[in-house]
């Protein structure tokens, strides 16, 4: 595959990237200034870091201009790309340096301390890169790297199931699991049968607000609009604040608008003025469920409607209520073809319609393009969301006679807390490192805005049980932000004397669950 997809004739008269931040600063590129500039970064990556085809690279950037320099530089070369989060702490980098073996690393003087404290347990770490206005020593300067580099690069010509990328994801034990993409998730953009999802026109211009780490960010900060020759909208806001979100889909010629759930309903929450945007035609939400309320809602006050997309980091977006397509509100659309989705037992059976079971998707006799290649390095876990002739997504869902999906929840303890997905152990490893945990158990408790939220049960150690519990809260909150990623810190804590735990000694999560969810 080539990735001079930006030829003469397929190219919008608009922008390809069009980037904004809060400070008013504002970049446009056009596709060939796009073309010219991810060449050159090609050739940094080459010919002055040494890295080759099939190296990883971890891409630890906020939505900077270079963090799609650097992902088109790393598909014309064929280098693995893993974008992860800026809210990645050291133990967190440390983890996904080491066992994914990355050979070099590109983030901001942010995070630039962290990975130096910890670059002497990386032995494989050759090439740090900086995005800064100010040197790092030790750090190669990326930004004049590309201004000095060739802008003659003839990409490779990879094969559909040629590794392109890794997302990290989170799982039920253990730490982040490594679900490696192929280039062919990046060709699946261009199928008629995708291009049907959202329709993206050469004249669009396109916002998803999708965070960088997350596989969303590679489909719909870049695949989607720039397959279709479409101007992507960027807003490089440090955090998510949904008045300057309504401001830009006022301010801008927004058309189409990607984001998580949470970020339409604190929208919602914060509309004082209205929100009848001049020139927004389409809205597509992913990563979390969708209430049928919720939908009522956004259509009242902006006259649109909310289109559903639902994937995970191993499948790309799967299912979804494609444009023009009937919205069933409550459900999440129907599979979108390569895929197809089917209602399975533990078996891999496919269920009657309008019965409960996994969201499975079928793998067998051939993978669908687009299709994660496994968890590197780990393939009895590759083996185990494997069901039959289906993967297994661990969601649970029914399916009505006309196709649609109506999604129920999962069969397991992660929790999705607007449009995150949270192992339960990663928390309660880092409650652990508290002088005050005695014990802890993490699940998913109700929330209106987030939908779900992280709520930690606390056995306090004996020294800690007479300190002031609003104090304690805070304090544990800000130890977990500190220790991994932020995103995860339980917004919810109870104190309690005691976990519930079978006869084994394992807790029993389920339970405390249920009891947040009223099945008690
Ligand atoms: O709410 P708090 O203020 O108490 O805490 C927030 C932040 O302030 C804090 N934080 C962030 N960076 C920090 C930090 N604290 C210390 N040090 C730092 N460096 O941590 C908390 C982070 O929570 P958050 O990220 O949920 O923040 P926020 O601002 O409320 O954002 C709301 C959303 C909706 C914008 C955000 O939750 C979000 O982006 N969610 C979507 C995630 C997503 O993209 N999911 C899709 C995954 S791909 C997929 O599902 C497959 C295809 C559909």
């Amino acid at each position: 595959m080539v990735y001079d997809l930006y030829q003469e004739g397929k190219r919008g008269p608009n922008p390809a990237l069009w980037w904004v931040n809060n400070e008013g600063d504002e970049l446009k590129w056009s596709f060939s200034e796009l073309t010219d500039l991810s060449r050159r970064t090609a050739n940094v990556f080459t010919q002055i870091c040494g890295l080759q085809q099939g190296d990883h690279l971890a891409v630890v950037l906020p939505r900077v201009p270079e963090w799609w320099l650097v992902a088109i530089g790393c598909m014309r070369t064929g280098i693995v790309f893993m974008p992860g989060t800026m809210q990645l702490k050291t133990k967190d980098l440390l983890y996904r340096l080491q066992v994914s073996k990355a050979k070099g690393i590109v983030t901001t003087d942010t995070l630039a301390p962290e990975v130096d404290s910890l670059a002497s347990k990386c032995p494989t770490l050759k090439t740090k890169l900086l995005v800064s206005d100010q040197s790092h020593q030790g750090w190669l300067d990326l930004r004049s790297l590309i201004k000095s580099a060739s802008p003659d690069h003839t990409c490779i010509k990879s094969k559909t199931l040629d590794p392109m990328a890794i997302f990290f994801t989170s799982g039920t034990t253990g730490f982040p699991k490594m679900a490696k993409h192929s280039h062919g998730f990046a060709l699946r953009s261009s199928f008629p049968s995708n291009r049907k999802f959202l329709q993206v026109k050469t004249s669009d211009i396109f916002w998803c607000l999708s965070d960088m780490g997350w596989i969303l960010a590679v489909f719909g900060c870049m695949l989607e609009p720039w397959t279709a020759g479409a101007t992507l909208f960027i807003h490089h806001m440090p955090q998510f604040d949904p008045k300057v979100a309504v401001q830009m889909l006022f301010k801008y010629p927004i058309t189409q608008c990607f984001a998580a759930t949470t970020v339409f309903r604190m929208i919602l929450q914060h509309a004082s003025t209205s929100l009848r945007f001049p020139t927004l035609e389409h809205c597509t939400t992913g990563g979390e469920a969708l209430l049928p309320e919720e939908q009522e809602e956004w259509r009242r006050k902006t006259g649109l409607l909310l289109h559903e997309a639902y994937g995970q980091s191993e499948t790309g977006i799967c299912c979804g209520t494609l444009r023009g397509m009937k919205i069933k509100p409550g459900s999440m659309g129907k599979s979108i073809p390569p895929f197809d989705v089917q209602i399975i037992d533990d078996k891999g059976n496919s269920l009657p319609f309008n019965t409960e079971g996994n969201i499975g998707i079928r793998i067998k006799p051939t993978k669908p393009i687009g299709f994660f290649l496994g968890y590197e390095d780990n393939p009895a876990k590759t083996a185990e969301v494997e069901c039959g002739d289906f993967y297994n997504t661990g969601d649970r869902a029914t399916m009505d006679e006309e196709g649609y999906i109506w999604f129920l929840g999962r069969d397991d303890d992660i929790i999705n807390a607007s449009g995150y997905r949270i192992g339960p152990m990663e928390v309660e490893n880092a409650l652990s490192e508290h002088p005050a945990v005695a014990e802890s158990a993490v699940v998913s408790s109700p929330d209106p805005i987030r939908r779900e939220v992280v709520k930690a049960f606390i056995v306090l150690t004996p020294e800690f049980l007479s300190h002031d519990r609003d104090q304690l809260i805070k304090e544990l909150q800000q130890h977990v932000k500190s220790v991994t990623a932020p995103y995860k810190y339980p917004r919810k804590v109870e104190f309690v004397s005691e976990l519930p735990k079978t006869i084994n000694g394992k807790v029993k999560r389920s339970e405390l669950r249920k009891k947040e969810y009223g099945q008690m």
